[in-house]
């Protein structure tokens, strides 16, 4: 653990509490909330927008504090942070709470999610597998998943056009770092290889990495366009992530405050898919004036699909604790919402 992390569990607690019972981390007036991403990337977006409506509707009884990725540790670290209640609030990606929460790596199934991402929200939001079955699995670590969202579709981007399986033979791909990411790459011919994405840019600029996926708005605001000369419209996955809070804090929280943090999470899945949409939009414009944008055909895709079929047994075999109880759940909903056979 780092200096900082055991400062901040330090320093959090109860200065200043009224009696309310918030004593996980910071002060009962003080909450932290830590994410993946800087700037105006989509977390921090969320972040930010959770922090306004809740000092408003506390009249500032209540204050969020919000960190941007970096501003204490690494991904990873921010996972065990919250687990210890030195920050409160955070939101994670399966690709690094994967490694804690092994079953959240099912997110990582390429060609799992319907391609809209309208339908992917409404199964994020109205799944049994997910909101019930995959929630008690984070809960038996001590974390509390309160809303799953989307930042949009995933692209992969290139220095060559990489339009089939052919084409990923000795090329070195970008991971977060779960196993499942690493066969869902390897399905395809290609060489996963673990980094964190503050080291990314640098990594597809000096060739380290030949590549990496993400949504279009993260891919054009870290400038990996910059260092790539294609981005493949591949939508092989959805970004999904999750807001996730430390859940002795979270049970410990006033009715009020539980209130407050309820139904903003409740108004923000709205506001976020809005967001994320808005500017995966926008940002495509951008890209386009520096690489090339290819779209998959219909054929090409389905090449992609077969191979990632059998990573979904791998799953069931390797990673999943319950024997991918979830998944076989996950996928008759799937098949109910989007009308089409579980594959
Ligand atoms: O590729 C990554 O690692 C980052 N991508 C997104 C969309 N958010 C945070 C994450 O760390």
């Amino acid at each position: 653990m780092s200096a900082l992390v055991l400062l901040l569990a330090a320093c959090g607690g109860d200065s200043g509490s009224e009696g309310e019972g918030d004593s996980a981390g910071g002060s009962s007036d003080e909450w932290l909330f830590i994410t993946e991403e800087t700037g105006e990337q989509v977390q921090m977006q969320y972040a930010n927008e959770f922090k306004k409506r809740i000092e408003e509707k506390s009249g500032g009884e209540i204050t969020v504090t919000t960190y941007e990725f970096g501003g204490l540790g690494s991904e990873t670290d921010q996972v065990e942070q919250l687990q210890n209640g030195a920050v409160q609030l955070a939101v994670t990606s399966p690709g690094f709470i994967g490694n804690t929460v092994k079953e959240s790596q099912i997110f990582g199934l390429h060609f799992l999610f319907p391609d809209d991402v309208a339908k992917t929200q409404q199964i994020l939001e109205e799944s049994e597998a997910i909101n019930t079955d995959l929630v008690k699995q984070y809960e038996a670590i001590g974390l509390e998943p309160l809303a799953f969202w989307t930042e949009g579709g995933m692209q992969w981007t290139s220095n060559k056009p990489v339009d089939s399986p052919d084409d990923f033979e000795n090329f070195k791909m970008r991971i977060q770092g779960t196993e499942l990411q690493s066969e869902s790459w390897e399905a395809y011919g290609a060489t996963p290889q673990t980094m964190s994405w503050g080291d990314l840019y640098t990594g597809l600029e000096n060739g380290t990495v030949d590549g990496q996926d993400n949504p279009i708005f993260f891919i054009a605001d870290a400038s990996f366009h910059e260092v790539q000369d294609y981005m493949t419209l591949s939508n092989h996955n959805n970004y999904v992530a999750t807001t996730t809070v430390n859940q002795e804090w979270y049970d410990g929280l006033s009715d009020q405050h539980k209130t407050w943090v309820d139904e903003t999470v409740e108004e923000l899945q709205d506001w976020i898919f809005e967001e994320q949409k808005r500017q995966n939009e926008e940002f495509l414009e951008e890209i386009k004036e520096e690489a090339e944008v290819v779209e998959l055909t219909d054929e090409q895709r389905a090449e992609f699909r077969e191979l990632a079929k059998p990573v979904r047994d791998f799953y069931r075999e390797n990673v999943s604790t319950v024997d991918g109880a979830i998944l076989d759940k996950l996928e008759k909903e799937i098949a109910e919402i989007t009308g089409e056979p579980v594959e």
